[in-house]
């Protein structure tokens, strides 16, 4: 794959199957999906919105699950091939000096990335309301909480795999307290992943399938075009909100400067196990899995709030579509 330069570690033990014949999409589903069912752990009424990363010779995930009083929590699960998954029954215990912060009444849609020695999970984190909460861990088996991020209402925070001029960087989207029916991605700087400022928006609303709100998906994944940002976007219809899934490329050097951004989706509701469970009509992606020798991508989405779903693309093809199919009107750079 010499086309474009993909960043990143070989992973040649990822998750793959070929596109099939007749397929015309860019974006393919597994065939094995839901890969994970919502009754996967004995106490869960749901498994979605998760997040998984190479570890040791497999891989690790944080997974959310709503357990059978509805709590939503975090649970650290295990897998040698990405697909068939061993879910802890009982939550992370984060260690944190901050008792409040640390007990907090809900945490949901973990995101995960590897910086140095430490996986770093982001997740929305209840402190008066939701915000972004921040952690840490080595082994998947002693975790730190450090300070939250943002001040409540926000959502969907995600970090980047790398510094820029000497700054953490970390997108979110700011929000309300309840099932909020308006959101922009936001991009925040920090010289310590405490300190938070510099902020600048990035991109908002358009219309059809992102009319409502939108939010960041995976980690970007750097490239020679810019930053591969897959995110979801969210209309409103007669029977409530719509989650499909997109993607944007950002400038490399400054991110907040949005390259290009696709016009239709990449992936909407349309399988029984995105259209039907406790939300229905939602796919969310929360991480990705990719190889640069051979652009393969894996995409781990949410299905309907209740399962965990997986679909393939090739990173090359991938930011091709979207650069042939981007919105014009709506970009802040060229
Ligand atoms: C958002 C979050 C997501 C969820 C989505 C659809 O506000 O709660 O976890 O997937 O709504 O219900």
């Amino acid at each position: 794959m010499d086309k474009f330069k993909i960043i990143g570690d070989p992973l040649p033990n990822i998750p793959w199957e070929d596109k099939p014949n007749n397929c015309k999409e860019i974006v393919w589903r597994s065939k094995k999906n839901p890969i994970i069912y919502r009754n996967a752990i004995p106490n869960s009424n749901s498994i979605f919105n998760s997040a998984v990363i190479p570890f040791k010779n497999g891989f690790a995930g944080v997974f959310r699950v709503d357990d059978k009083s509805r709590n939503m929590n975090l649970h650290v699960g295990k897998s040698k091939d990405g697909i068939n998954w061993e879910i802890e029954a009982e939550p992370i215990k984060f260690n944190c000096d901050d008792e409040e912060m640390a007990n907090s009444s809900y945490k949901y849609d973990p995101r995960l990335l590897k910086l140095g020695d430490r996986y770093y999970v982001s997740w929305c984190n209840d402190y008066h309301g939701p915000t972004i909460g921040l952690g840490y861990t080595r082994d998947f088996n002693e975790f730190y909480q450090l300070e939250n991020v943002f001040l409540p209402f926000n959502r969907n925070g995600v970090l980047f795999p790398r510094k820029i001029d000497g700054k953490y960087l970390m997108l979110s989207r700011p929000s309300d307290n309840g099932h909020t029916p308006f959101g922009d991605i936001f991009l925040s700087q920090s010289p310590d992943l405490i300190h938070w400022g510099e902020h600048r928006y990035i991109m908002g609303t358009t219309d059809g399938w992102q009319s409502t709100k939108i939010g960041a998906g995976p980690v970007p994944v750097e490239t020679s075009e810019g930053w591969l940002l897959i995110y979801h976007g969210v209309l409103t219809s007669c029977n409530g909100y719509v989650y499909s899934m997109g993607a944007a490329i950002l400038d490399l050097e400054e991110p907040w400067k949005v390259k290009y951004r696709t016009k239709p989706y990449l992936l909407s509701p349309q399988k029984d196990y995105e259209c039907v469970g406790d939300v229905p009509n939602v796919v969310f992606p929360c991480a990705s899995l990719y190889d640069p020798a051979t652009a393969r991508m894996a995409i781990y989405y949410g299905g309907a709030d209740t399962v965990v779903a997986l679909a393939y693309t090739k990173i090359d093809e991938l930011i091709d579509f979207i650069k042939e199919n981007s919105l014009k009107e709506v970009l802040n750079v060229n």
